[in-house]
């Protein structure tokens, strides 16, 4: 296939993974809107229709609760294909959506796809829900300044090694029986194992038990971890909506001033051990035992530090295919296995708009090559191993076409 092959293969991704408003990340194993998946989508809808692009966000935050919470996954509509379901998760919202949150990139990619494409009036209808997705994570999130997760699927990586201590902690005895849906569409052998879905659910079960309330789920819940990966989002993703505010003649002050008070809470993450910015268990002190991807991130938020740099340099020399989710030497890695090793393109991609804006463009450059490299071998899967470049997980991946458009694709417009 020629790249203009690809591109139309990933338009044809996009729109075949269209429901009506919102994209599913790939039919069968993920049947619902995914919030990060959607916010993707949008940039890879902007580079051929802006109108879907926007209608595509609006959609996400058709599901935002009165909090301001915007859920990781929203149930527009009923599908027995993916385990837990809204019954699990018993949210009692409409639309029905599960418990917990994940990465707020919408205001990075919303700002990019302004510039890319317009859309003023639909930027400025989204802002205020923008604003108090931000307040939401400052309120709820940010736990001695820095931005922790509740649940590792509210990381977005979620069987990342990063989770390893605070899941150790987690009793997943009790869950009762259940049956799951998603190595019935993939390899068992790339999934989470049982372990630890029954952590997972059981997680889930103690949001449902206490009415998902968020004080009682700070306080006695049995998991909090601070990301490295949601802090250095948040920073940026403030930063950029401050820029947004600006534009649209609104006051830029509180983004700003929750920007500022992630950066100071991030010696907090510091893991003097590994010299690199660490997830760690805020019930324990502990920090996650190798360096993840998410340390890859801290240049989104304008974070240089030299001694990371070199570490992070090192593990991306360990593979061939752009920077993996867990490093190569650590006993934890695993190419194939979801978060525990392999490399996703959209994760590269957010990388990689890091580095654009450090001017780091040799290696900006380079991190684009490997992982178009993967998509014109593979395909548009959802992950790769990141030492053979074996396509993994999911097909017809809706963020892996939207990333290809956006950004991989010699002729996407570059930012
Ligand atoms: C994966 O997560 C879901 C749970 O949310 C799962 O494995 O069942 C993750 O890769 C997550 O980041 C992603 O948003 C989701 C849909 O692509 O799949």
């Amino acid at each position: 296939m020629t790249d203009d092959d690809l591109d139309a293969a990933a338009r044809a991704i996009l729109t075949g993974n269209d429901r009506g408003g919102y994209t599913i990340p790939t039919a069968g194993l993920y049947p619902f809107q995914w919030n990060w998946d959607s916010a993707f989508a949008a940039w890879g809808f902007s580079t051929f229709d802006p109108d879907r692009a926007w209608t595509e966000l609006e959609t996400l935050f058709s599901g935002q609760w009165g909090t301001g919470m915007v859920p990781h996954i929203i149930f527009h509509r009923d599908d027995e294909g993916y385990f837990p379901g809204p019954d699990v998760w018993r949210t009692g919202t409409t639309p029905p959506s599960s418990g917990i949150s994940q990465p707020p990139v919408a205001a990075i990619l919303a700002r990019m796809i302004h510039a890319r494409a317009g859309g003023t009036e639909r930027l400025r209808a989204l802002y205020p829900r923008l604003l108090a997705w931000h307040r939401w994570w400052r309120d709820w999130r940010c736990v001695e300044g820095v931005a922790c997760v509740t649940h590792p699927w509210e990381s977005g990586r979620d069987n990342c090694p990063d989770w390893d201590p605070g899941m150790a902690n987690v009793d997943g005895s009790q869950v009762g029986p259940y049956q799951r849906r998603d190595t019935g569409h993939v390899d068992a052998s790339m999934r989470p194992g049982k372990e630890d879905y029954d952590r997972y659910l059981a997680m889930v079960q103690f949001g449902r038990a206490c009415g998902w309330d968020q004080a009682t789920i700070l306080k006695d819940g049995p998991f909090l971890m601070a990301d490295p990966a949601i802090t250095f989002i948040l920073i940026r993703a403030n930063r950029d909506l401050a820029a947004i505010a600006g534009e649209l003649g609104e006051d830029p002050a509180e983004p700003l001033a929750w920007a500022a008070e992630l950066e100071d809470g991030l010696p907090g993450i510091w893991n003097d051990d590994l010299q690199a910015y660490c997830a760690r268990d805020m019930q324990t002190g502990t920090f996650a035992r190798s360096i993840s991807s998410g340390a890859a991130l801290g240049l989104l938020a304008g974070i240089e530090n030299r001694a990371m740099e070199e570490k992070l340099g090192a593990i991306w020399d360990r593979v061939r295919y752009g920077i993996p989710s867990n490093d190569p030497a650590s006993d934890s890695f695993d190419p194939r296995r979801y978060w525990r090793g392999p490399t996703w393109p959209v994760v590269n991609a957010l990388i990689a708009v890091g580095l654009n804006s450090a001017g780091r463009t040799a290696e900006e450059h380079r991190l684009r090559e490997e992982t178009a490299a993967l998509i014109r071998q593979g395909g548009f899967f959802e992950y790769f191993d990141p030492i053979d470049g074996t396509a993994c997980g999911g097909d017809r991946f809706t963020w892996t076409a939207a990333i290809w458009l956006a950004w991989a694709s010699p002729n996407a417009g570059r930012e």
